[in-house]
């Protein structure tokens, strides 16, 4: 009995798990099996250092969280539910209006676990991505940072399996194994989505990654967090929490490359890429590139243009459209309709189809509005230093393997051509195999004295938490 309770005390939650024995024996069987994957999958050679790591211990949005030095394999992943908002129903879909539902409605089943287990298998997934990165950090500062990630994607990971075993029972179980099971990039039992599959070889795609991909992530939660199944939306409400570090993580982790890019380009009248590879900094064409892929592979996560999956998912009210309760229309969908890219006669076009088939395009168009703001403020910051160069987003059916553009070849301008052409030009568009090179050939071994960063990004403007930027982020004992 009381060492149950010391057990419970090392899964935080707010779901009252000391009160169900069952879910209690099954999270009991599962923590070992994900301590195992991560010491074998998470951040290479990590498990001795002390990390100054943001812990969730409460969901009041004031003061939700401790900052402290932890070692990651002592972070409390725990198990967090936003309060219930009394007498919410489902907002959208055939059962608008019934009271939102509190257990999985039979019917639904195998449908939400499929969206539950889609989202669980990135979080694990982009933690074994930068497993190796660590070695090769810019900054304590940065070092801190990727770990915060980590950590809190395995928390998120632990979100979905709580869900898994609290309301699926035998299958949800099985389902939470296999989430430690897959593994990134394995040929025989890769990970679901593609974007989780590719590597994270360098600083700059963990960067990229974390401002393009980790926003599809913000996207896919917000509209899980409008679920009729109330414990998924609870739990992605705080999963959102968390999620906002990581985009920054991002966006100003590129915007500080950009911005060491962009001043020694100034100070040394240099603009020639491989005069500015010589300066030791990563040329703003090479970043171009890699927004290219990055960006692409990202608008492949939302699936396809058309998508009956996603018709199913709105009319049986499992997953709603972002920010659906602020939208003003009839949260049914069942006349209206909306434009998809497509590629007709040669070009690239639209075509309007049934609304609620388009569901995936709207929230790939609310993502690409977001995204392009955050492009916008990296352009500042090359203008600011008077250089000419502007990194764009390239057409949405550029580099797709997903939806309607899937199968065809189309430039960055939108111009659909022959699979030879663009061949001919992939790496003027794409990372080539010189590119990451020459990045990683300027990221071997990291930068360990507190207050230092590698020549090729620019510090924060301020450090963590309350912190200086000279604060020793991380100890590595
Ligand atoms: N790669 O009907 P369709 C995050 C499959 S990121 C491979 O168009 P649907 C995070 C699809 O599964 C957010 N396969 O798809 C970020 C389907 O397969 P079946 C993750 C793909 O279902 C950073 C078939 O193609 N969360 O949290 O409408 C770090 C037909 O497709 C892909 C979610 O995604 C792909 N890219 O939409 C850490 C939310 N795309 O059934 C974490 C949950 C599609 O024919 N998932 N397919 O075998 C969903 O809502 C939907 O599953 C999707 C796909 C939006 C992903």
């Amino acid at each position: 009995m009381t060492s149950n309770i010391d057990y419970i005390d090392k899964i935080p939650n707010n779901v009252d798990l000391g009160r169900d024995r069952v879910l209690q024996r099954a999270l009991e069987h599962w923590q070992p099996a994900y301590m195992g994957w991560w010491y074998d999958m998470g951040p290479n050679e990590s498990h001795n250092y002390d990390v100054y790591l943001r812990t969730a211990i409460s969901v009041d949005p004031e003061g939700w969280a401790i900052f402290d030095y932890v070692k990651m394999p002592q972070y409390r992943w725990g198990i967090f539910l936003a309060p219930p908002t009394a007498g919410r129903e489902v907002n959208f879909g055939v059962n608008k209006g019934q009271p939102a539902w509190q257990d999985v409605p039979g019917e639904y089943r195998s449908m939400l676990r499929r969206l539950i287990v889609t989202q669980g298998d990135t979080e694990p997934a982009s933690v074994e991505q930068q497993r190796m990165l660590g070695m090769c950090a810019p900054s304590l500062y940065d070092l801190r940072n990727i770990y915060q990630v980590n950590v809190e994607e395995g928390r998120h990971l632990w979100a979905m399996v709580y869900l898994l075993h609290r309301y699926f029972g035998r299958d949800g179980r099985e389902e939470a194994e296999a989430l430690l099971e897959r593994r990134s990039g394995d040929v025989d039992n890769p990970r679901i989505l593609g974007a989780f599959n590719e590597p994270t070889p360098d600083w700059l795609a963990f960067y990229m990654f974390t401002f393009f991909t980790d926003r599809d992530g913000k996207f896919q939660l917000s509209s899980l967090a409008e679920s009729g199944f109330d414990p998924l939306a609870r739990t992605c409400r705080f999963m959102l929490t968390e999620e906002a570090h990581h985009m920054f993580v991002g966006e100003t982790g590129v915007g500080r490359i950009v911005q060491r890019t962009a001043e020694l380009m100034a100070e040394q009248k240099v603009d020639d890429p491989d005069h500015v590879r010589a300066l030791g900094v990563i040329d703003l064409q090479t970043i171009q590139r890699y927004l290219n892929f990055h960006y692409s592979v990202t608008l492949d996560l939302f699936g396809g243009d058309i998508s009956s999956n996603a018709a199913s998912f709105y009319t049986t009210g499992l997953k709603g459209r972002y920010e659906e309760t602020k939208i003003d229309d009839d949260h049914a969908l069942t006349d209206s309709t909306y434009k998809v890219g497509t590629v007709k006669d040669g070009r690239a076009s639209d075509e309007e189809i049934p609304a609620l088939n388009a569901l995936n395009e709207r929230l790939r168009d609310d993502y690409i509005g977001e995204v392009q703001a955050g492009v916008d403020r990296w352009n500042k910051i090359i203008e600011k230093n008077g250089i000419p160069f502007r990194l764009r987003l390239p057409h949405k059916g550029f580099h797709r393997q997903i939806g309607n553009f899937a199968g065809h070849h189309i430039g960055p301008d939108g111009d659909v051509m022959t699979a030879a052409a663009w061949k001919a030009k992939r790496d003027e568009w794409m990372p080539s195999a010189a590119d990451y090179t020459f990045v990683q050939a300027m990221m071997t071994g990291r930068v360990v004295e507190p207050g230092k960063f590698a020549n090729w990004i620019a510090p924060p403007r301020r450090g963590i938490h309350t912190q200086p930027i000279d604060f020793e982020y991380v100890r590595f004992n």
